[in-house]
């Protein structure tokens, strides 16, 4: 029997998660909590993963390094500053755009180092499917970053022509959210 795949994310409501968070994988009725469990789980059974032990490790470290970034440098500006506690252009100018600058072309290295145009030397991996969504999602969200990061754009729009995720994509799901 094929196995059957349910994601909890936006339409979790009566459903208690193992962590009380989202997003939650079922599994043949087991629970996967923990977006970085869940994609390296989906990336080990789809091919994803990389081309062996050591480039499997290179990507874990760039996504963990991603999520780092994501809490220090986005998040707070995603999850909206409560009245009088913070001010979103503020961050916007000060955090997120210098962190960018910093930050960013460490991923672009990534790129430019696998030479094929994906983040690694393997080709297509999971490492793509996090990062070129999300790089959109953060283009629709703050316009003008993409402009700034045309390595970033490149690489995401050659992973969005690849015909299965154009498919995938023109058929289920928006670029900018899942
Ligand atoms: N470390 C978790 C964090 C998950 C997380 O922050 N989920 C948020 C939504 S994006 C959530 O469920 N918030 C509601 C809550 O914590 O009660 C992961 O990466 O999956």
């Amino acid at each position: 029997m094929p196995t059957k795949y349910k994601l909890y994310y936006l339409d979790f409501e009566g459903r208690e998660m193992p962590f009380g968070q989202v997003p939650a994988l079922e599994i043949d009725g087991v629970m996967l909590p923990e977006s970085h469990a869940i994609g390296r789980y989906l990336a080990k059974k789809f091919g994803l993963i990389g081309a062996d032990d050591l480039e499997a490790a290179q990507i874990d470290a760039l996504l963990s390094h991603f999520e780092e970034f994501f809490k220090e440098s986005i998040l707070p500006m995603l999850a909206g500053f409560k009245e009088g506690e913070g001010d979103k252009d503020k961050f916007y100018n000060e955090k997120f755009l210098p962190d960018c600058a910093t930050e960013l072309p460490k991923f672009e290295k990534y790129i430019q180092d696998a030479g094929n145009g994906f983040y690694f030397k393997s080709g297509l991996t999971w490492a793509d499917f996090q990062l070129c969504h999300f790089w959109y999602f953060l283009d629709n969200a703050f316009p003008g970053f993409f402009e700034r990061h045309p390595i970033l754009k490149q690489a995401a729009e050659k992973f969005y022509e690849l015909p299965k995720i154009k498919e995938y994509y023109e058929k289920h799901a928006h670029k900018f959210f899942p």
